[in-house]
């Protein structure tokens, strides 16, 4: 079904009866988790590792399958390294939503997640030496490789459920909410009354809502982005992202919930393990060959970051720090920046389309954040600086604003006495007059340094194309070699790798010339002349708009601009430049 031909209501519906529907069958899985353990005396991080990790893994399962057997081998193999770094950032989110009075590596004094984590290294770390050395096929078209990591994933639930009876490694100074949650307690008595198998038959009913509702949860997300216009935006990213990962979040909080902090660690451990050794099913999936040499080397910094992320983690729970700041421990705040600082480079290394794959797999399976009229999309070297500023004033001001929102929650939740004046004053001096100076001369400086480029004229020799801006339509005078010129209509055709200029005039009121994948707008005046210089870089069809407010029709007043090779734009320019053809075909 496509859910981009629904009407929007009938998307935020789907998307709130498919959220609701996830996050009470993931709480519910939580809870069955907890409960099947019991009955069969299994731990609870074997639970969480196995039985949380494989429910919540359902939809990546699907996607990858399904990627695998279409043949995109890319889409298949990416998202699931980019998973793996985005769920131990979730476990930094429920730290700062579900935890409270300290920091959740404080309350999960179970040694197994220090082996849960240190095997989880193991399995990304031989993932990326797969991906150095290359595969090969040894059984039919499936690789070496992903059998290796389907074996280690068995074994790692092997050890991790027998670790408990090597007893080498005990816990100290165990909190009081700790203990308590270890005594049996009135829920756990009532849960275990049911039959074993009646358990597992809801813990499966439960995983077919999970993939269901998931499945919904994510298509109708991607399809409400496209259609409300904020898909290629921050909001469209972040709505769909925190769609694919409601399973795990719903469980893993499901898990707190019920006290069992090593269970939800153990939860996001082992769906890091087991996204690791899907490796597996996508192989067998995919026939043209082994999938391992479809991994590039972006997927590869995903899985080096998962590895560091993994490793703050396991440092957060050797010391098991009591103290947090702003409701978070140390650990999941180095976690956190440092997910976010990976993607970061992800953006500025690969662009976003791949931020888009790897974070993100819905979001490319329906292309909805292209356009031909995106600034965010460059095509020339104009609209590429003026989205790197966009993105860094993006990302600034993000982090300002969460900064000052912090400071904002620290003053009134956390420290909420009076201050003195003397530093009330500093704060304000600081805070209000100081920093924002330097961060406005900065920002300035940044903007100005960009500014030349931008407003260069082109060489001596480029191609110079005459635009009129017309109530309400558009105008372009090309010039041919012979001194004459010739004109077209709302169109306008570009050679790629070269600069133009367009000499800017209006025919009656203030028009503004803007094709935002190429770069800048400059308005048309009437009266004077004004001019803009474009260097599209790409092949392709874009489009420019009236970017001033002129008149009843100002909305429909869009160019097509056709940015071709230069042989074929000389080819077209020459049979521009020759006398009309009289249609009769007489002389
Ligand atoms: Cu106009």
């Amino acid at each position: 079904m496509d859910f981009k031909s629904l009407p929007v209501w009938g998307n935020l519906a789907i998307l709130a009866i498919g959220g609701s529907v996830v996050w009470v069958a993931g709480l519910q899985l939580a809870r069955l988790a907890e409960s099947i353990a019991l009955r069969t005396g299994m731990s609870r991080v074997l639970a969480g590792a196995m039985l949380l990790g494989v429910a919540t893994s359902l939809p990546e399962i699907a996607t990858t399958v399904t990627a695998g057997a279409l043949g995109n081998a890319p889409l298949a193999v990416n998202n699931l390294f980019g998973g793996v770094a985005m769920q131990l950032a979730v476990l930094a989110l429920i730290d700062f939503w579900s935890v409270r009075d300290g920091p959740l590596t404080f309350f999960s004094p179970d040694p197994v997640l220090l082996l849960a984590g240190v095997l989880l290294v193991l399995q990304v770390a031989l993932a990326i030496i797969a991906v150095s050395a290359g595969d090969v096929a040894i059984l039919a078209h499936i690789g070496f490789w992903p059998l290796l990591l389907v074996v280690i994933y068995g074994m790692s639930l092997y050890y991790i459920e027998n670790f408990a009876s090597l007893e080498t490694w005990t816990a100290a100074r165990l909190p009081e909410k700790v203990l308590q949650a270890d005594a049996p307690g009135d829920d756990q008595k009532e849960s275990t009354d049911a039959s074993l198998a009646w358990l597992m038959a809801l813990f499966a009913f439960n995983c077919v809502l999970v993939l269901i509702g998931g499945a919904s949860v994510s298509t109708s997300a991607d399809a409400l982005s496209a259609q409300t216009g904020i898909g290629s935006g921050f909001i469209g990213a972040t709505l769909v992202a925190v769609a694919t990962s409601l399973p795990e979040i719903s469980t893993t909080a499901g898990a707190i919930r019920l006290g069992a902090y090593s269970m939800a660690i153990a939860n996001i451990l082992g769906t890091n393990t087991l996204e690791i050794a899907l490796l597996f099913p996508a192989d067998l999936a995919y026939r043209d060959g082994p999938v391992m040499n479809a991994v590039d080397n972006s997927a590869l910094l995903m899985a080096g970051l998962s590895i560091v992320m993994t490793a703050l983690y396991l440092w957060g729970l050797l010391e098991r720090r009591d103290r947090s700041i702003l409701r978070m421990g140390v650990d999941s705040w180095c976690v956190l920046l440092t997910y976010l600082a990976g993607l970061g480079v992800l953006y500025f290394q690969w662009g976003r389309s791949s931020i888009a794959q790897l974070v993100l797999p819905a979001v490319v399976v329906c292309g909805g954040c292209q356009g031909p009229q995106s600034a965010l999309s460059p095509a020339g070297e104009g609209a590429e600086q003026i989205a790197a500023l966009f993105w860094a004033m993006a990302i600034g001001a993000g982090m300002i604003w969460l900064i000052v929102i912090g400071l904002a929650v620290y003053a009134l939740r956390i420290a909420p006495h009076p201050h003195d004046t003397r530093s009330s004053r500093q704060w304000v001096i600081g805070g209000g007059v100081v920093v924002p100076t330097l961060l406005l001369t900065i920002l300035l400086m940044f903007g100005l340094a960009i500014l030349p480029a931008l407003v260069r004229p082109a060489p001596v020799g480029s191609l110079h194309v005459e635009a009129v801006g017309v109530r309400w339509w558009w105008r372009f005078i090309y010039p041919t070699p012979d001194g004459g010129s010739f004109e077209l209509a709302n169109e306008v055709r570009l050679p790629a790798g070269e600069p133009v200029q367009f000499d800017l005039r209006s025919a009656d009121v203030i028009h503004g010339f803007w094709i935002p994948s190429l770069g800048g707008k400059v308005d048309m005046i009437p009266g004077r002349q004004t001019r803009l210089t474009l260097w599209p870089t790409t092949v392709g069809t874009y489009r420019g708009v009236c970017a001033e407010y002129c008149g009843a029709s100002h909305a429909k007043m869009a160019f097509d601009v056709v940015v071709m090779p230069r042989a074929e734009f000389d080819t077209w320019l020459r049979q521009q430049a020759q006398d009309a053809v009289d249609p009769s075909g007489s002389e």
